[in-house]
């Protein structure tokens, strides 16, 4: 049996958590179609026939304007310090570009501190992008990085991914013993999950500045054999953001209560009561106090 830990490393948006969700066969990380969505690690736990796959989904690496993209910079390199592998994760849609090769960069300066097994070129979102595009891409990039190899991949249809499992394993060390349980997923708490599910479904139903404005934090997660009651409140930085949430005589707050109360019920396998709370908080983004209590710490 094989195992080693992966990092899984890139600008916002190329797809980092989707391939997480798809190499852990299970949805962990929230997804979403506007950058800067995971704000933390994630740690997915991938079981195969070969061995285990340590993911660690980051945050995407960008110019940090709060501490709270600070942070989220600072926790996403911190995972390369761990790690065996390397994904560098690239979106096949976009010519590369200075945030790419930050990207590039920070991988060549980790692995003169630590050497990786291996660091993979993933160039993401191989669906849509026709098979022309590819071939110079690759010769754009081939040169910028010693990579292990350059994978075209689709996290959505699974393009590739059966491919990238099998090269993977092939750079991993035997392990005598699994270095997690069968059942082992994810390292996040159901509190956790709940308070991610309920930003998803916020940041589907808002755009434009409201996505970054908004933090859930959970104030209460009480587990009884029927029931289980939530209470999570929403944190927006402006009065104006409350109402975009709460949304038209409250329409938009009742939908994303429904669609994460549904999710999280499939998810838990349980009864859920959740109570949802929307409340201002001028510049929490630069409140270490805040951060600390929505799990944003480093
Ligand atoms: N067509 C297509 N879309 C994809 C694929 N992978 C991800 N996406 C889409 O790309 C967007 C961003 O995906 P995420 O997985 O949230 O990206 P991320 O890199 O984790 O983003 P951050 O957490 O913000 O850094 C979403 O709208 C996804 O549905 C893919 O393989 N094909
Ligand atoms: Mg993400």
């Amino acid at each position: 049996m094989k195992s080693g830990q992966l990092a899984i490393l890139g600008r916002p948006n190329v797809g980092k958590s989707t391939l997480l969700n798809a190499l852990v066969r299970e949805k962990i990380a929230i997804v979403s179609d506007k950058p800067q969505t995971t704000r933390m690690p994630i740690l997915g736990v991938g079981h195969y026939p070969e061995g285990q796959l340590v993911l660690v989904d980051t945050p995407g690496l960008h110019t940090p304007h709060h501490r709270l993209n600070a942070q989220m910079v600072q926790a996403a390199l911190g995972t390369l310090m761990d790690s065996d592998v390397v994904y560098v994760l690239m979106d096949s849609q976009m010519p590369p570009g200075p945030g790419d090769q930050f990207v590039i960069e920070q991988v060549i300066q980790a692995n003169k501190d630590r050497p990786f097994r291996a660091v993979f070129l993933l160039l993401t979102k191989a669906d849509v992008v026709s098979k022309s595009r590819f071939l110079p891409l690759i010769e754009q990039l081939r040169t910028r990085y010693p990579w292990t190899e350059i994978v075209p991949i689709s996290a959505k249809t699974g393009l590739n991914v059966p491919r990238l499992v099998e090269l993977t394993f092939g750079c991993l060390e035997e392990s005598s013993e699994p270095m997690y349980e069968e059942d082992f997923l994810t390292n996040q708490s159901m509190r956790q999950m709940a308070g991610e599910i309920i930003r998803e479904k916020v940041l589907a139903s808002t755009h434009a500045e409201l996505p970054y404005a908004v933090g859930v934090f959970i104030e209460e997660f009480h587990e009884t054999k029927k029931l289980t009651t939530i209470h999570a409140v929403i944190l927006v930085d402006k009065s104006s953001q409350k109402g975009i949430v709460i949304g038209k005589g409250g329409s938009r707050l009742k939908d994303v209560g429904q669609q994460a109360r549904e999710e999280m019920e499939k998810l838990f396998s349980m009864k859920i009561f959740l109570q949802m709370l929307v409340k201002v908080q001028d510049g929490w983004r630069d409140n270490p106090r805040i951060l600390t209590d929505l799990g944003y710490g480093v």
